[in-house]
């Protein structure tokens, strides 16, 4: 290290030390943190309004792998991807798990698409015409055998099934109609495979959503049984909403199964991780580090079996650096909630000392985890700033021989 982050580090260290962190600890936590990247975050995206075509997108599934394996050799953070079905549709799957691995990476999350059919339009797995609810239900079956084929343990659901006018849909047929969907599909899984359900308050459907919030997708997970789990998009809330109160809930009761991190202001934005309210993402990260101090078992395992995932699209930054910067805000904020001293914390809870209390949280939110994040980086043979490492190291020029045109679908 310099001598420059050698002082930095030094000081960091004694502070730490006397604040009763064990930054030993600390350090290992850090680097079992994983966080997976999706593929469609590597290939172009936008609004409603445009999307603007950038040089040097990835062409298909091999080549976002590419890109991926950009981020996890500069981060050492990401070796596994998600897929998107039928965005990733490949002839052989067994083909792109294999370039994963000769990349250094694994096929993580698959992600079956009911959205974008035609037949869709008022519903998948909840369409009143039966032979669309089979077919959506037949793609979900097909996705757990592709998770076969690529070696995937995840199966991550999102349906964009909802109406846009009361009395369009019937709310209860079509919440059986899903929970029927989800059964079936929960008794395809192997026993290793995890089915976790997202929800998500509105959008496409205005009127109603079927899977709503994360009480419906509790409810669905309890009724499928111990593999199935709920999935938190932070961007997926109404404003204002305490994610972090849910994502505590959920450990509690064993089924917080995994995230999709990105940034939002108003709505579904999946922008940059950490950009626009970083204090949430290091406060759900204080209630999983609390979650992994449980006395129970089942709380303890839950909180270290979380899949950590990004789930972002970019309508106008470029892609490998914009996941490199989520993933580098993702681990900022872990690294400052640990730095939380939880017996602080819980000696002025027992004594109804809330000032204090809250001083002890955010104490560590203000703690500058610079000369931490680049001891560690150091410590692993990584770059200490990620960022800098791959703009200065030719990949964008390599890479803008593919030309504009790819799409993230
Ligand atoms: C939907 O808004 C969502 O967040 C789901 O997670 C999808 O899988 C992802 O976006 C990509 O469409
Ligand atoms: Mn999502
Ligand atoms: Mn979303």
């Amino acid at each position: 290290m310099s001598q420059w982050n050698d002082k930095a580090y030094a000081l960091f260290e004694e502070q730490q030390k006397q604040r009763g962190i064990d930054l030993g600890f600390a350090k290992k936590k850090l680097l079992d943190l994983k966080i997976e990247t999706p593929s469609w975050g590597y290939g172009d995206s936008g609004t409603r309004f445009k999307v603007f075509r950038k040089v040097g997108v990835p062409r298909d599934p091999f080549e976002k792998l590419e890109d991926a394996a950009q981020v996890h050799q500069l981060t050492g953070a990401c070796p596994t991807v998600a897929i998107h079905i039928p965005w990733d549709k490949v002839d052989d799957y067994s083909k792109l798990a294999e370039y994963a691995t000769s990349l250094g990476l694994r096929i993580g999350a698959v992600n079956p698409n009911v959205f974008q059919d035609d037949d869709y339009m008022l519903g998948s797995v909840t369409n009143a015409d039966v032979n669309i609810r089979r077919k959506a239900t037949a793609h979900l079956l097909e996705c757990v055998d592709v998770m076969k084929e690529v070696g995937s343990d995840i199966l991550s659901l999102w349906f964009a099934d909802g109406t846009n006018y009361p009395g369009q849909g019937h709310i209860r047929k079509r919440k059986q109609w899903l929970h029927e969907a989800l059964t079936e599909t929960y008794q395809a899984l192997s026993p290793n495979m995890r089915m976790l359900i997202e929800y998500k308050f509105f959008e496409p459907g205005f009127y109603h959503t079927d899977l709503a919030d994360w009480g419906m997708a509790f409810h669905a997970a309890n009724q499928l049984g111990p593999q199935a789990q709920v999935l938190v998009d932070t961007g997926h809330h109404a404003q204002g909403t305490n994610v972090e109160h849910i994502v505590a809930y959920l450990l509690d009761e064993g089924k917080l199964g995994g995230f999709h991190f990105n940034s939002r202001k108003y709505a579904d934005d999946d922008l940059i991780v950490g950009t626009v309210n970083p204090y949430e993402l290091f406060l759900i990260f204080y209630q999983i580090l609390d979650a992994d101090r449980d006395e129970r078992p089942i709380v303890r395992n839950t909180a270290g079996n979380i899949a950590f995932m990004i789930d972002q699209s970019h309508a106008i930054e470029p892609k490998i650096p914009a996941m490199l910067r989520s993933v580098m805000n993702i681990q900022t904020q872990y690294a400052k909630a640990l730095m939380i001293n939880h017996e602080a914390v819980l000696q002025a809870q027992a004594k109804n000392d809330v000032l204090a209390a809250e001083a002890a949280v955010r104490e560590a939110y203000e703690v500058d985890v610079a000369p931490f994040l680049a001891a560690v980086r150091e410590e692993q043979g990584l770059p200490i700033d990620p960022m800098k490492a791959f703009l200065e190291s030719g990949y964008t020029e390599k890479i803008a021989v593919r030309g504009v045109g790819g799409s993230s679908w």
